[in-house]
């Protein structure tokens, strides 16, 4: 039996479809539920993805966008078909679940996941969860047009660096190729997602290395943010990839934290790791989660205390190590 008609066997019957993303959206689960939702559209259905705000910007030139419901969050119905895509777990959304629902489907590439589906398709080997949208709609009888492998290419390049993390494989590749056969408009991907980033995304860079941090050894890098220097500067909403990934990038580095106090007392917590050590761990402590390569958490009290706690464990782990465990 396929995953696909596993799948299927829940839509059966139904008309109504709502889509769940993560809080943050990113390309990955916004390219994974707009291939979807097109997806389940052409098969009759009536597919809607939930966002409390409105789309990312960046994201806009994504084909679908007629599927997006901008709604407060509320308690969702327990008579309507509900698939979430690329969300570890249930706080990653910000939807409240029925219980007694006509089902809810777990479609995701988290190793954190909580499995708190009727029904869990959860493949942490995938580099994005458009890689296992990819497969279940290969594996069935929907047509993958080109406005859904523009979806697609968009999610699984985000969650690959433009295909160069470690998470990057054979099938990712093959995968990436036959979207490109199908029609994926990787000159559009190409403008929008990496040559027209906001200016905020460039101004945060320099916000962070104002306060860099490398551990004695030189493994640990760090940035912190405090709230004041984020609302004052208009950045509360910059994307923080492009600064983790330099201060990952950088020789010798083999963890890569970035504080960012979102709120008075709330610090978001992003980590990278380059070869080794495992930041999903590290991030779970903290009621996070995510990649061995990349976690995220969040974590409540004074800035400074948090920064402390976190460098401790992070350099008293590496102590040591690296060396011979590095494998490249
Ligand atoms: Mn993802």
């Amino acid at each position: 039996m396929t995953e696909w008609s596993k799948i299927n066997s829940y839509l059966h019957g139904k008309s109504d479809i709502l889509i769940l993303i993560h809080e943050k959206p990113d390309g990955d689960c916004l390219g994974s539920a707009l291939a979807l939702g097109l997806a389940l559209e052409s098969k009759g259905y009536n597919p809607e993805i939930l966002m409390p705000n409105k789309m990312p910007e960046i994201y806009e030139f994504l084909p679908g966008q007629h599927l997006i419901s901008i709604k407060p969050p509320y308690l969702l119905p327990h008579d309507v078909l509900i698939i979430a895509v690329d969300c570890a777990d249930t706080k990653r959304f910000e939807y409240r679940l029925p219980k007694n629902s006509v089902g809810i489907i777990n479609i995701d590439h988290h190793i954190s996941n909580t499995s708190f589906g009727d029904y869990n398709l959860v493949d942490a080997e995938a580099a994005a969860a458009g890689e296992i949208i990819y497969k279940l709609l290969h594996e069935s009888d929907i047509k993958i047009t080109g406005d859904i492998a523009t979806c697609l290419y968009t999610a699984i390049s985000s969650d690959t660096g433009s295909f160069s993390y470690s998470n990057t494989t054979y099938q990712t590749l093959q995968i990436a190729a036959e979207l490109l056969a199908k029609g994926a408009d990787i000159d559009s991907i190409r403008y929008n997602i990496y040559e027209k980033k906001p200016l905020k995304d460039l101004l945060i860079i320099k916000k962070g290395l104002d306060n860099l941090y490398l551990s004695p050894e030189g493994q640990v890098a760090a940035c912190t943010i405090g709230y004041g220097d984020l609302s004052k500067n208009d950045l509360l909403t910059a994307d923080t990839d492009g600064l983790i990934n330099i201060l990952r990038s950088t020789e010798g580095v083999e963890v890569a934290l970035l504080f960012k106090e979102v709120a008075p007392g709330q610090v978001k917590l992003s980590l990278r790791s380059k070869s080794f050590y495992n930041v999903n761990e590290l991030a779970q402590e903290y009621e996070g989660g995510g990649h061995p390569r990349a976690a995220g958490c969040t974590i409540r009290g004074n800035l400074s205390d948090i920064v402390d706690e976190v460098l401790q464990k992070a350099e008293g782990a590496l102590k040591g190590r690296g060396d011979n465990e590095r494998s490249n």
